[in-house]
């Protein structure tokens, strides 16, 4: 049981103690009984006020953010900052980690001192929690990941997870750039030369979206890994990594960024060294996320396609807390139903539909 749980099971028993102090002992004479009768009120308006203060009490949630390094994570930001909410009955403590594991350790134990009822942890990488996990299990905390997962032998560290499904965005970024070549009628044999910006080495996100992609790109003999670098995420590292792929290739035929704010660093690099790209340009950009922003690159002709990630979690983590609260079980793993966009579709109307 969570220590929340068991918290509210200890209050259920004391107001029945309270409401049955009253009753039993057998026959009492008329005064003696008037006095346990406005005893017996006074208890159950105790028992009142017991329970509207516990009716009152907010579930404490702590959020152990990454960072603030993309409009993806700015917009996840904003979806927990706005569902857990005085008014939802929620009282959220948010921390920004600045991409640092060791701050999201430290913010899990000040959390866990705090005595939150719930930790969500968004895992800046994928290894290295089994410690300070253990340390919230043995304080009863429940812990929820939320956006990326961690690698665990023991997967009783986390009550579940909800996030996307990196590989099989890796592979729809695959299978988007395989469909592309037969569009543009290019020859099965031509060499097509790739490089990639990759996020956090060791982020889920990362290792599932660079996985995803390699099994297709084992599937297509013609395709050329030219090379990898991780850009952290951020639109300057990724125009800075993209600057030093230009000087070194001449014949750079696709890019893939691991995220959509790369994808901008890297248009940006390609333009200055007097390139261009997009569907009418010599470079295909292929990113992930597909933020707002992401469909006005495309609309401007500068981004070929963008693979849906969604950043909404809030809602998703609040409605397995609210089935933990009512006992009930939970689903541990859940993925969430990613799309894609590209300069095909009608992106006016879909980006007016999106809420990020
Ligand atoms: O793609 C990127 C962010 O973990 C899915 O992190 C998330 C990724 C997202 O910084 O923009």
């Amino acid at each position: 049981m969570s220590k929340r749980g068991l918290g509210l099971f200890v209050s259920a028993i004391m107001l029945t103690m309270l409401a049955l102090t009253g009753c039993g002992g057998g026959a009492k004479a008329p005064e003696e009984s008037k006095a346990v009768e406005s005893s017996a009120e006074q208890k159950s308006e105790e028992a009142k006020t017991e329970e509207s203060k516990q009716a009152k009490e907010k579930i404490v949630v702590g959020y152990a953010q990454v960072g603030a390094e993309s409009d993806w994570r700015t917009a996840n930001t904003e979806s927990f900052k706005s569902t857990f909410v005085p008014e939802n009955g929620y009282e959220l403590i948010f921390n920004d980690a600045q991409q640092k594991q060791e701050n999201q350790i430290k913010a899990i134990r000040d959390f866990i001192q705090q005595e939150v009822d719930y930790i969500v942890l968004a895992p800046v990488v994928e290894t290295g929690w089994d410690t300070v996990l253990q340390e919230a299990k043995d304080a009863g905390i429940p812990v929820i990941l939320s956006d990326r997962m961690i690698k665990t032998s023991d997967d009783s560290l986390y009550t579940a997870l909800v996030c996307g499904d990196f590989i099989k965005e890796g592979e729809t970024a695959g299978h988007w750039l395989e469909d592309y070549i037969k569009l543009k009628g290019k020859n099965h044999d031509e060499k097509i030369n790739i490089v990639t910006l990759q996020g956090t080495i060791g982020a889920s996100a990362q290792v599932g979206r660079t996985d995803g992609f390699a099994n297709i790109l084992a599937k297509n003999s013609n395709w050329n890994m030219l090379a990898k670098q991780t850009g952290e995420f951020t639109q300057s590292k990724g125009q800075e990594v993209m600057e030093s792929f230009l000087k070194q290739f001449d014949d750079i035929d696709v890019v893939v960024a691991e995220n959509d704010n790369m994808a901008f660093g890297a248009i940006d690099a390609i333009k200055a060294a007097g390139k261009t790209c997009g569907p009418e340009g010599e470079i295909t950009v292929i990113s992930y996320d597909a933020v707002k922003a992401a469909f006005d690159a495309m609309i401007a002709g500068d981004l070929n396609a963008s693979i849906e990630c969604s950043p909404l979690h809030g809602p998703r983590v609040a409605e397995i807390i609210q089935k933990l609260e009512k006992g009930e079980t939970v689903e541990k793993i859940q993925y969430v139903d990613e799309s894609y966009f590209d300069t095909s579709m009608d992106l006016e109307k879909i980006k007016s539909e999106r809420a990020y």
